[in-house]
């Protein structure tokens, strides 16, 4: 019986006959997946719109069908450059039955962030945030995860596509990994790129504690344009550590104040060495409980080439000196390494370059406080007022008394003998002309003449009609500390 059809009617049956091709197509993708695993299919190698009948954006999905066939597992120096870790290591593994077995150890570590700047935390094997699992698209991993920590666990492997019971989701996708067991994850890599893995159980003392790190996966057949000559992998995370802990304070939500690159802080952070010409990529994630890290380079811009380990495009690739690494995510900068010298790398969020400080000081810049001091010694011996000038305190702050167990502000002594006034999330990219070993640490760039900022000459000043006047300093610093044209603070 033929009725009319309403439009609503009409609508219902598109949406049937929509949903009636999803299914089909569902159903041929289980089958897939049942179907006895034909070999793992690495990708091409480029970017391809469709390959076979599935569109580009579908192989983003899950990796395709789950049971296919390993690839040969393959071996560092040979198939593939390994990454390169400051202050940290890739985890060792061996290949039993050509499979890759690696044995994580989750546990308690006496972590030193910087020389006077210790807590117990939580890594893994040995190392806080700096431990990486690398291994190569197309193999099959065998991860043994040790819990040697007093209270459960479990290991998620952030942005890996994997069977849903080895995601390692406590109480979700598996049981917890109860204090003193060992538990199997095994899955085959069906993608490549720069992923992560966490703790995913009471996440927030557990990743706070330092439950975190990078896992790079290379591709199979790559391209001749992954090849670089260095490949550095950073791990992001931030930190709340008050003066004289010595235990992270994982219920602090806004106010971090202990802010790290692989674990370390600035300037235990190992520097980024290169050559002068270089093919450098730089893999950033970021597993801190909550701000996002605009990570700066200077001296050089970078194209952001692969995000959460997918590849962009070349032709929709950014060209920046900055790049936004948020929480949970990872990006893969490249440039060229093709000014010599030594360049900051930081997070421009400005407190995010300072070392362990309290947050609770008034703002005393501009104030004078001639006198201020004097009185209120005679109540507190040792009181310095802090901050009328701005935290610029330098080697200073190192003399000053201090809680045990903080660092302070401070940051290193540079080349030039002033204090470069940074900590935290800041490194420095060391690029060469002539390196003997990317091993050892190049000491400080020697300027060619004539190349680096200093105080004008009385006849430079006069030749370019530069009339310096009378120069007075505002108030706040006692005048005999400024001598006029070295203020350089901002
Ligand atoms: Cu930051």
């Amino acid at each position: 019986m033929r009725t009319k059809v309403s439009r609503r009617q009409l609508l219902g049956m598109g949406a049937a006959t929509i949903a009636g091709a999803a299914l089909s197509k569902a159903t041929a993708h289980a089958m897939n997946q049942d179907a006895s695993g034909a070999a793992y299919q690495p990708s091409r190698g480029h970017n391809p719109q469709r390959e076979g009948d599935r569109s580009y954006w579908e192989k983003s999905y899950s990796g395709g069908p789950v049971n296919v066939k390993p690839l040969a597992p393959v071996l560092p120096g040979k198939a593939y450059t390994p990454v390169v870790v400051p202050n940290g290591a890739a985890l060792s593994f061996r290949i039993i039955d050509g499979v890759k077995v690696f044995h994580l150890i989750a546990e308690e570590i006496d972590h030193e962030f910087d020389a006077g700047l210790k807590a117990k935390c939580w890594g893994y094997n040995g190392r806080v945030n700096s431990t990486v699992i690398e291994a190569v698209e197309g193999e099959r991993v065998r991860i043994y995860v040790t819990n040697r920590l007093p209270v459960a666990t479990s290991v998620h492997w952030h942005g890996v596509n994997l069977p849903n019971g080895m995601d390692g989701v406590g109480g979700l996708t598996q049981p917890y990994i109860k204090a003193g067991e060992t538990v199997k994850y095994e899955f085959t890599l069906r993608q490549y790129g720069t992923q992560m893995f966490h703790s995913h159980h009471d996440e927030m003392t557990q990743m706070g504690m330092g439950l975190i790190g990078m896992f790079v996966i290379h591709p199979r057949n790559p391209r001749p344009e992954y090849q670089v000559n260095r490949d550095f992998s950073l791990m992001i995370s931030e930190w709340s550590i008050p003066a004289g802990t010595f235990r992270p304070n994982t219920f602090e939500m806004t106010d971090f104040n202990v802010l790290t690159i692989n674990g370390k802080v600035f300037p235990s952070t190992a520097p980024l060495i290169c050559k002068t010409g270089d093919k450098v990529r730089i893999r950033l994630g970021n597993l801190g409980a909550t701000d996002h890290h605009p990570m700066h380079i200077h001296g050089h811009h970078f194209r952001v080439t692969a995000t959460d380990g997918e590849e962009i495009p070349l032709s929709a690739q950014w060209p920046e000196s900055t790049v936004l690494v948020g929480v949970g995510q990872t990006r893969n900068i490249e440039f060229i390494s093709d000014a010599p010298g030594d360049w900051a790398f930081h997070c421009h969020m400005t407190h995010h370059v300072m070392n362990q400080m309290g947050h609770q000081f008034p703002n005393m810049v501009g104030v004078n406080p001639e006198g201020l001091d004097e009185k209120i010694r005679s109540l507190l011996p040792a009181y310095m007022t802090m901050g009328n000038t701005g935290m610029d305190m330098g080697k200073m702050a190192e003399a000053m008394p201090y809680p045990r167990n903080t660092i302070s502000m401070k940051g290193a002594s540079g080349p030039f003998g002033d204090y470069i006034s940074m900590g935290g999330l800041f490194t420095i990219l060391k690029v060469r002309d002539q390196l003997r070993s990317y091993d050892e640490e190049p000491g400080w760039y020697q300027h060619p003449p004539g190349t680096v900022a200093l105080k004008a000459t009385d006849e430079e000043l006069r030749r370019d009609g530069i009339d310096r006047g009378n120069v007075t300093v505002s108030a706040g610093k006692p005048a005999d500390e400024n001598k006029a044209n070295e203020h350089t603070d901002h």
